[in-house]
């Protein structure tokens, strides 16, 4: 069995965005693959992805795109697999576009929806871990251990700057 998380992004360019949930996987020790399938430029590439998720054992995709971001929400019609979506920021519209391409499914092909930018990349990857950690102890403690130190890295009081 391969790995359990796929990230996908729709471009070279996403993936500033996207090496924040990779980053948080690498912390939490989650193995992950990364690949760029874009919904309009490589479509067959999306649907052989989607179509081969559940049989390679992928559990969870995180998908991240920006403007027309149709990639999570295609690739949520194409297999069951859970999808956290990651809009983008673009330079044209702050990101507010990928977040309406992406939020707004039709009942029945659901997307988790992170917030637009690093922040929802970041908790993409945390949203992955939380969902393998379900069945995974070891992973579990790992991410209790995250959480408690980053609850501990903030100051009781602000500090002049
Ligand atoms: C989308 O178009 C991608 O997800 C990316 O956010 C955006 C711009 O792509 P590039 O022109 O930088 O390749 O499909």
């Amino acid at each position: 069995m391969g790995v359990k998380v796929g990230i996908i992004m729709g471009s070279q360019s996403d993936w500033a965005t996207l090496r924040e949930a990779a980053t948080v996987l690498d912390e939490l020790g989650v193995a992950y693959e990364k690949k760029i399938v874009s919904a309009h430029r490589t479509p067959d590439r999306l649907w052989a992805y989607g179509k081969t998720a559940v049989e390679r054992g992928l559990q969870v995709i995180i998908a991240g795109a920006g403007g027309a971001a149709h990639l999570p929400g295609m690739m949520a019609s194409k297999t069951r697999v859970p999808v956290v979506g990651v809009p983008v920021q673009t330079k044209a519209l702050a990101g507010v576009d990928s977040l309406y391409s992406i939020v707004q499914m039709p009942k029945g092909f659901p997307v988790a929806t992170m917030a637009i930018g690093a922040a929802g990349a970041a908790n993409a990857g945390l949203m992955a871990a939380g969902i393998l950690a379900l069945q995974d102890p070891d992973l579990a403690t790992r991410l209790d251990a995250w959480r408690e130190a980053l609850s501990a890295s903030i100051p009781d009081e602000p500090q002049d700057d």
